[in-house]
């Protein structure tokens, strides 16, 4: 069945191929400068919170065999994204960008994508991309060969859930990340289409918000299997920490039926932010109660490695949990912006200062 470009291969994520019934394909789905200074400075000019140090990265997860369109996106992000600072890139690998020479191939590319050799301006953007490395290796508990974890997504496994875990839970502790305000992530296979008016972290920073997004869609039944089970279980387990919070939330939804046991659980999509671009706050996803959660989550394996929870519907949940939706999240609007099976609705970009 061919899928239309406006709807997602179930929806956030790549998945099996399952012509599983349109009714479920849901549509679309498509930080630190901890800032030293923060206390001190506060004490002299309580007035000015939002005027405290911060620092950001933008971090991709990068593969060589997808080297071409990483110099795509990363094009897009010189030419169109204005930074008030030349902030790191930051390209997580897991072992194929280890060698010098892979890197400073890398580099003359990036560099000769975006310019020419001699334009120092290209080699002041080439000159803030690091590599950084990550070791994954299958966690304990679960069967390490695929025949005996039967994953419902064989084709994709291991690597693509090595990724859910890492952006549904690792990516907070990184140690590249400890003194790193905010993240802006892209994937290799992000693009921005047109030059944006306004500096998204500092929209971020002004607003003070902890998390930012473009768009919210779903992931298929297919590849949630047991999480609704998962977050009522929590939830139920922790009245104070999280119940009273989805209580007062307005976009917080239960599934419809769920409770009588007329639906099952199983068959309901779980909503999903488009986070192949994403704005995190990294010390919000670093208080307690919300390391408790994803500690949780952690100690289930099956979770990432055999139902392929999705980064996308686990970013969602947490928010939910955690946040004052409200309060606390920013739709940034006004970003063309272009990655594949995800439609995002067009909002007008508004310039911080206008
Ligand atoms: N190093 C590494 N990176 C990966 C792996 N799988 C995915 N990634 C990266 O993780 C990010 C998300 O992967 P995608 O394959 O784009 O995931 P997706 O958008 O959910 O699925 P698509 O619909 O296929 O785009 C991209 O930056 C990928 O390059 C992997 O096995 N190893
Ligand atoms: C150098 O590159 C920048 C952007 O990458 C471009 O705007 C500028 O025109 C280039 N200058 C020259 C002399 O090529
Ligand atoms: C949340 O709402 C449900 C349903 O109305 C109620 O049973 C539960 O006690 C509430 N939980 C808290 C912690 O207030
Ligand atoms: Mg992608």
């Amino acid at each position: 069945m061919a899928i239309p470009s406006y709807a997602p291969r179930y929806a956030l994520a790549r998945t099996v191929v399952v012509s599983f019934s349109l009714l479920f394909i849901s549509f679309t789905l498509l930080f630190s400068c901890r800032p030293p200074f923060k206390t001190t400075l506060s004490k002299f000019s309580p007035f000015t919170t939002s005027q405290t140090p911060y620092t950001a990265a933008i971090i991709y997860l990068a593969r060589l065999s997808h080297a071409d369109e990483l110099l795509e996106s990363l094009a897009s992000v010189n030419v169109y994204l204005p930074l008030r600072d030349p902030w790191p890139i930051i390209l997580f690998h897991t072992g194929d960008f280890d060698d010098t020479p892979v890197q400073d191939d890398f580099l003359a590319r990036l560099r000769e994508k975006i310019g020419g050799a001699s334009n120092r301006s290209d080699w002041d953007f080439s000159d803030r991309v690091e590599f950084v490395k990550l070791d994954w290796e299958l966690p304990e508990g679960i069967p390490h060969t695929k025949e005996e974890l039967n994953p419902v997504s064989p084709s994709s496994w291991p690597g693509y859930h090595h990724m859910c875990a890492f952006y549904s839970t690792k990516i907070f502790f990184n140690p590249r990340l400890q003194d790193v305000t905010y993240y802006l992530r892209m994937d290799t296979d992000s693009l921005f289409l047109e030059p944006l008016c306004y500096d998204p972290f500092e929209v971020m920073h002004t607003r003070q918000r902890s998390y930012g997004y473009l768009g919210v869609g779903n992931d298929a039944p297919i590849v949630t299997k047991g999480l609704w089970r998962f977050i009522r279980n929590y939830v139920d387990s922790h009245p104070r920490e999280v119940e009273l919070q989805l209580n007062a939330s307005k976009t917080w939804k239960w599934p419809i039926g769920s409770t009588n046991g007329d639906v099952d659980l199983d068959d309901l999509s779980v909503s999903g932010y488009y986070n192949n671009f994403e704005i995190v706050k990294l010390e919000e996803f670093r208080k307690p109660e919300v390391k408790e959660w994803l500690y949780h989550l952690i100690q289930y394996p099956e979770g990432f490695y055999k139902w392929r929870w999705g980064d996308a519907p686990l970013r969602w949940v947490t928010t939910q949990m955690f946040f004052n939706i409200e309060r606390d999240t920013e739709r940034l609007c006004g970003i063309r912006y272009y990655h594949p099976y995800n439609y995002l609705e067009h909002c007008d970009c508004v310039p911080l200062h206008p």
